[in-house]
Formats: structure tokens, C-alpha cells, sequence
């Protein structure tokens, strides 16, 4: 069977920047189900038209077409129960590390890196972005992100609950990886992938943490192409 999952890319095709499309590769690929992870870009509505909304991911198995991050998640669960649970302690308490990453995370991270995004994409994809998002933000993608090594500060004290949860065990979900760890792992390399900027002290356990979620299943992280260069980690 083939499996298609719906990624957002950047202008080069190979880069996949979209958190949520993140989740749900490394939900697959918890599962140990093949799938194809295909291309698509912001402006290319009418090829998810089929799912009845407008955002990635979306996810074909067989008959089911789910969109969205945590109903992708739920779907595996229900359909590959014979493979090791993504939720082993609870779907609430994943519920609740994806909802922080949604909110808390995310806003921070967009707001280092909401200009990088837009550079990495082009056209008519770049055009849309800029348009819905300095909406959003209420001011231009460059002036929201200006001054993100002042914000260094407030965004790595948002990240002690993770701080605190990784001092107990190495993943969130305890010996071993799960949900909760994907829904923040997607996030990290969201920014990873279209910014040199790097949010995290290489002495941060959250640090160590994300190099251990991009190793996993074979590098699926850590051999995803970027749009930009390497350079050295933020002090
Ligand atoms: N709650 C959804 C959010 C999905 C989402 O926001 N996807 C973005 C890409 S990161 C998207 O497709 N945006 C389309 C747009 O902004 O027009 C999930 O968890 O999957």
C-alpha cells in the first residue's frame, strides 16, 4: 500500500520546514510504516482539496485521509496497534506537550526565525507568507524577527518544563521516545531547517536532547536538507 504524506517544502523541494509535517514523519516512522512524504507548497490549494481543508499534514492510508498533526498521530495508534505506542503515558499527557508546543514554543520560536522562513521559500509561496503573516504579526517578517539574541534570554527560561522533565529520564515519554517527544522535537527542527540561528546553549540538556531526536530512525532529522548553512550555535 502506499502511503502519501502531504509536506510542506521550501523553494528547493527537498527542504521540508513544516512542524507538524515533522510530527507526523516521526510518528511514521515510530510505527515502522513506510510512506511517501510529498512535496507541497503553501499556494498549492486545490491538491488538498480532496481532504476538505486547507493545511499540511495530511496523511492518505489506504482509505483514510487524516489532516492534522494530532489526529495523524491518533490514526497510527488506532491502525498499527501491534506497534509500539506513540501515547505510553496517555494521549491526554500528549495532548497537553503538543498544545505547549503549539502555543508556547512555537510563538517563540516564530518570532527568531519568521523571516528566515520567508527567504527559504519563493514566488508565489514567499508572496502568501509574507502577506498572511506580517497580518498576523502585525508588522514586517524582518522587524518581528530583529533582536532575537535579546529574546535568547525569555525564550530558554520558556523551556523549563522541558529542562525539568528531560532531568528525569532522556525523552519526555521516558526511556525511549514517543509523541510527546516528536510534538517538540517538530518544532526544534522547524527552525533547523530554514535558519542558521540556533535558540539553544550547546550546554542546555534540551541541547543534548534534540541531538538525540535528529539522530533517530537512521538520521530521518539530521540528514534532512536545510536551506541555509551551518554556522556556530548561538552563545
Ligand atoms: N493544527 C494543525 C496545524 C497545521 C498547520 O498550521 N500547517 C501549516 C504548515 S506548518 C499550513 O499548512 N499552513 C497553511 C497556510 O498557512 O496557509 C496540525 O497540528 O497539523
Amino acid at each position: 500500500m502506499t502511503r502519501v504524506l502531504y509536506d510542506l517544502c521550501a523553494a528547493d523541494p527537498a527542504v521540508r520546514l513544516s512542524p507538524y509535517c515533522w510530527r507526523a514523519k516521526l510518528a511514521l516512522a515510530h510505527k515502522g510504516v513506510a510512506f511517501e512524504a510529498r512535496p507541497w507548497r503553501f499556494t498549492e490549494r486545490e491538491a488538498l482539496g480532496f481532504s476538505g481543508q486547507g493545511k499540511v499534514p495530511v496523511l492518505v492510508d489506504g482509505e483514510a485521509v487524516v489532516a492534522d498533526s494530532f489526529a495523524i498521530a491518533r490514526h497510527l495508534e488506532q491502525a498499527y496497534p501491534q506497534a509500539p505506542t506513540l501515547f505510553p503515558g496517555g494521549v491526554a499527557e500528549a495532548r497537553f506537550v503538543a498544545t505547549w508546543a503549539d502555543t508556547v514554543l512555537n510563538a517563540g520560536l516564530a518570532r527568531m526565525v519568521v523571516a528566515d522562513i520567508c527567504a527559504a521559500l519563493d514566488g508565489a509561496d514567499a508572496a502568501y507568507f509574507r502577506e498572511s503573516r506580517e497580518a498576523r504579526f502585525g508588522g514586517r517578517l524582518e522587524d518581528v524577527q530583529a533582536g532575537r539574541e535579546d529574546r535568547l534570554g525569555a525564550f530558554r527560561a520558556s523551556l523549563a518544563p522541558l529542562r525539568a522533565a528531560l532531568g528525569e529520564a532522556p525523552y519526555l515519554a521516558g526511556g525511549s521516545p514517543a509523541y510527546a517527544d516528536y510534538a517538540i522535537a517538530g518544532s526544534f527542527q522547524w527552525a533547523h531547517t530554514i535558519s542558521a540561528f540556533d535558540p539553544l546553549a550547546a550546554d542546555d540538556p534540551v541541547h543534548a536532547w534534540r541531538e538525540r531526536m535528529r539522530g533517530l530512525y537512521d538520521g530521518l532529522m539530521a540528514r534532512a536538507p536545510r536551506a541555509v548553512e551551518e554556522t556556530a550555535a548561538a552563545g
